[in-house]
């Protein structure tokens, strides 16, 4: 498996690639976390490490057992929107909602961020997505949620008590007030709220008050974060959280897109998490460059350990990177069927289905290489480049011949079909830029499919335009995801490897 970063001179944005999205951050002494939404996919709210805000190493995920995260009924992007996580009296808490039938908002706590989480505490009370909890000086506990409004809570119960109350709608006339943050800071209690919707008119504004319950006043610069309508690298910049760096100055994690190709321009990592300098002016915040390249940075840093390109399947468990679509149930997914393995036993669905048997990874580079060495004498499976059910590019091995589907909203289609030898065959994926020449109508990224030889050389069997895995055609929240997936009965994985490539 490849590092999430790679350790620089200087760093770079996002400082989290690849779908990472409503990143929500907060500092522990010298140490940093940082959570994530996650969507139909399980383990659920991925979490982070860093000590320099640049570096983020994966250390699991807040719902990591299935009766903490019922996602069957889950529609793709539906499932867990939006975490908060905070630091408050010893613990960790995070809140979060799952959009999908059974769930509603839920809290749960930890000692240690790598887990053991607690089961969920429902919060049915809380009217609204994207819940903030915060503490007042008496510690009495404030929820706040997209809308924006807010209700008392007793976040070890879930219980709310009064009545909820609108606080702020951001600035009139713009639709999707939401992802609120509350902060004390100095003098003043700070709202901070994403605006605009999650595509382009994405923004941040903010609001000052005396009291965590309001009145708020806005600030006169809203939005003091947004890229709409410039030509800027990184867009949908948006739905932030504050924290203070190693040396007191004031950052801000967000999330935002980077979109290739011709116009209107194609994403396909999905929204990433983004890292900016933030000034203070007259008791408001000013928020800098969101730049690829971030300015130096004044304190040390700790690139963090760096997780290996390749697994071999040989722990019990699997490495945090790797999600599942909607549950992981050992019976379908397992690295003890046969030891050094990966087995996936297929429910009989297809990557069509929302039961899909599926395990993979975020593509998170432009360019990039993913491989797996597949077994498939048992059953019929292979590996996808997955954006959704209605969205997936797959070669898959079954008998001796393999095929390369593309499945484009109601489109389904087999491209190519081509003869293996019995036995176990090496699948790849190359995603690379288109090649020249550029004009407004070229797609972001060329995804071609094939197999390896026994002398290493690649047979390319597929040339597919990414655009049609892009959030820009398919909708929704997530980010291209690639893959190992059964189809049919059981198919064993040997290894999966993954490369960012130049370019
Ligand atoms: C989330 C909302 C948003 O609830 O997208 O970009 C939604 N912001 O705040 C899903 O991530």
């Amino acid at each position: 498996m490849p590092p999430l970063h790679q350790p620089h001179e200087r760093p770079t944005n996002p400082v989290i690639p690849g779908f990472h999205p409503d990143p929500s951050v907060c500092r522990v002494g010298d140490d940093y976390y940082l959570a994530c939404s996650s969507f139909e996919y399980f383990p659920g709210v991925p979490l982070f490490h860093s000590r320099d805000l640049v570096h983020w190493t994966p250390i699991g995920h807040a719902l990591d057992r299935p009766e903490q995260l019922p996602l069957a009924e889950a529609s793709s992007s539906g499932g867990i929107y939006a975490p908060t996580l905070r630091h408050h009296d010893g613990r960790f808490w995070l809140m979060v909602t799952n959009c999908s039938e059974g769930g509603g908002n839920l809290i749960v706590t930890a000692t240690d961020p790598a887990g053991p989480w607690s089961d969920p505490v429902w919060a049915p009370g809380v009217p609204g997505i994207d819940p903030d909890l915060v503490w007042d000086e008496d510690g009495t506990c404030w929820c706040t949620v997209a809308g924006v409004s807010q209700v008392r809570i007793d976040p070890s119960t879930g219980q709310t008590y009064g009545t909820p109350h609108s606080l702020w709608s951001g600035r009139p006339g713009t639709k999707a007030p939401e992802a609120p943050h509350l902060y004390r800071i100095g003098e003043y209690w700070y709202l901070l709220i994403a605006e605009g919707g999650t595509e382009r008119c994405h923004g941040v504004s903010i609001a000052r008050g005396r009291t965590p319950a309001g009145p708020f006043e806005p600030c006169p610069d809203n939005p003091i974060l947004t890229h709409r309508g410039t030509d800027h690298p990184v867009q949908n910049t948006g739905h932030a959280d504050l924290v203070q760096g190693p040396d007191g100055s004031w950052w801000m994690v967000l999330l935002g897109v980077r979109p290739g190709g011709g116009t209107p321009g194609w994403h396909v990592l999905g929204r990433e998490t983004f890292l900016a300098p933030v000034t203070w002016v007259d008791d408001w915040p000013v928020v800098g460059e969101v730049a690829l390249d971030l300015p130096e940075l004044p304190w040390p840093l700790y690139p963090g350990p760096v997780e290996e390109q390749r697994d071999d399947f040989e722990l019990a468990g699997l490495r945090p990177s790797w999600i599942s679509v909607r549950d992981r149930p050992a019976e379908h997914c397992t690295t003890k069927a046969r030891p050094g393995w990966l087995t996936l036993r297929a429910r009989g669905s297809s990557l069509d289905e929302p039961d899909v048997v599926f395990t993979g990874r975020r593509q998170q580079h432009p360019a990039c290489r993913a491989r797996t060495l597949v077994d498939a004498a048992e059953g019929s499976g292979g590996l996808a480049v997955r954006l959704d059910e209605r969205h997936h590019y797959a070669i898959e091995v079954s008998g001796t011949q393999v095929h390369v589907t593309a499945r484009v909203g109601s489109l389904r289609t087999v491209v190519a079909t081509h003869p293996v030898p019995a036995g176990p065959v090496i699948l790849g994926v190359t995603i690379t830029a288109p090649p020249p020449p550029h004009g407004p109508c070229t797609g972001p990224d060329v995804v071609s499919l094939g197999v390896e030889q026994p002398d290493c050389t690649f047979t390319e069997l597929a040339a597919l335009d990414g655009r049609y895995l892009s959030t820009e055609v398919a909708g929704g929240f997530t980010g291209r995801v690639i893959g190992m997936y059964a189809a049919q009965d059981t198919v064993h994985f040997d290894w999966f490897d993954y490369a960012p490539l130049k370019g």
